[in-house]
């Protein structure tokens, strides 16, 4: 037996037409067995919908479920100390030279147990879903061997089952190079080719593979080696690319077919055009632009004239994005990239499904796709990138 009910009286942003958000006035949805059967204005509501039993979301704005695509969210200890040594003037890829930055959260990591690591996660996974937030990607990284990559992805999957949300997983196993393989990058590539990435695999623990294609990380050439083991294993790819230097990754990345490529301000026309041309969408994360006081923008004009698709995420890590809100990075988007809210919107639902590979089934309101909505305390739309440190979420909807 099927079991439908109707969801009437919203101001619906779909995401999907033409219209400005999709915006359907009015609105009414008829959800069966948790899909969206039927949408539209209530004065149109085929008659065999009328008798359904009924909830009224009292003309408050419905939006899909946001979705943050891109956090390293799971990790041990904190580094508020390298804060204070930034704000005295060293740079990012200095602290990160000295063996501080992500090593120093790797050392963290690795003294944490898989219970205390999840009791750490678990408040800033609670801060991100506070605010309508459905999907949460979830990268490894910051244990970079066997035993600490799978203990990251484990207290992943297990944080998305303590709260019944969708987690997304990504093995970012070249995401540093661990101290017991200093000077030694190809072969730490090599290991975690043959015997960390399989292991990940064999436990269904990685939806997808990411790396760091970056200076202070690892050359194109290193990621590749990556992702011909990834392609091997049949696992999507998304890289880190252009972050603080021009290597060349968003074009290996479209050449990969990515998913998506990531931060990307010092990408060029080169890797723009790639990018538009495999479909890989471009991940822009200012939370890390604002808190490394970056000056060099992600080229947003190149981007949306190529017809790249743009998503926005938190990047939420200890180093640089210490951010656990979407709505903020909504409004950062905005304010520091110039993008729309409407488009800051598409870029945490429709174009974020996408970079997660689950654009079939969320990210906008539609007939066939999931019933995964948040519900708004706000009479438009705007006001959910317009405003800061604020949230005016009224329900999540997750039938
Ligand atoms: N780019 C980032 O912004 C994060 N990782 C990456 O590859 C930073 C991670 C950290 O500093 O801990
Ligand atoms: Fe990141």
């Amino acid at each position: 037996m099927t079991f439908s009910t109707l969801y009437n009286n919203a101001k619906i942003a779909t995401m999907t037409s033409d219209k400005p958000y999709g915006l359907i006035e009015n609105g009414a949805l008829v959800i069966s067995d948790g899909w969206i059967k039927w949408i539209g204005q209530k004065k149109n509501l085929p008659s065999e919908f009328r008798t359904l039993s009924e909830k009224n979301l009292e003309g408050r704005l419905l939006t899909p479920a946001l979705i943050d695509c891109h956090t390293h969210l799971v990790y041990g200890g904190s580094r508020a100390t390298e804060f204070e040594l930034r704000l005295k003037g060293a740079s990012y890829e200095e602290i990160s030279g000295r063996g501080g930055g992500i090593l120093s959260t790797v050392k963290s990591t690795r003294n944490a147990s898989e219970e205390e690591l999840f009791a750490e996660s678990l408040p800033r996974f609670d801060a991100i879903i506070a605010e309508g937030v459905g999907t949460v990607e979830i990268k490894s990284g910051y244990g970079l061997d066997l035993h600490n990559e799978i203990k990251m992805l484990r207290v992943a999957r297990k944080l998305g089952k303590e709260r019944n949300v969708r987690v997304k997983t990504s093995f970012l196993g070249a995401h540093a190079i661990p101290p017991e393989f200093t000077g030694k990058a190809d072969a730490y590539i090599d290991y975690i080719c043959s015997e960390v990435l399989p292991a990940v695999h064999e436990e269904n623990l990685a939806d997808a593979v990411d790396g760091f294609c970056e200076n202070i990380a690892f050359s194109t050439k290193q990621i590749s080696k990556v992702f011909e083991k990834t392609s091997m294993l049949g696992l999507p790819m998304k890289l880190h690319a252009e972050q603080l230097s021009n290597l060349g990754g968003a074009v290996l990345a479209a050449n990969y077919g990515a998913l998506s490529a990531d931060h990307l301000e010092y990408i060029d026309q080169n890797g723009v055009d790639a990018m538009a041309q495999s479909g890989t969408v471009a991940v822009l994360l200012p939370g890390a632009f604002y808190t490394l006081c970056e000056t060099k923008l992600p080229p947003l004009k190149a981007l949306l004239q190529a017809g790249v698709p743009l998503a926005i995420a938190t990047d939420c890590n200890p180093g640089s994005s210490p951010l656990t809100s979407i709505l903020l990075c909504m409004n950062m988007a905005c304010t520091l990239f110039g993008m729309t809210p409407e488009e800051a919107l598409s870029g945490v639902t429709r174009v974020a499904a996408k970079a997660l590979g689950i654009g079939n089934e969320v990210g906008t309101i539609e007939v066939g796709k999931k019933a995964e909505f948040a519900l708004w305390n706000v009479d438009q739309p705007a006001e959910l990138a317009y405003r800061m440190g604020y949230n005016p979420l009224a329900e999540m909807i997750i039938v």
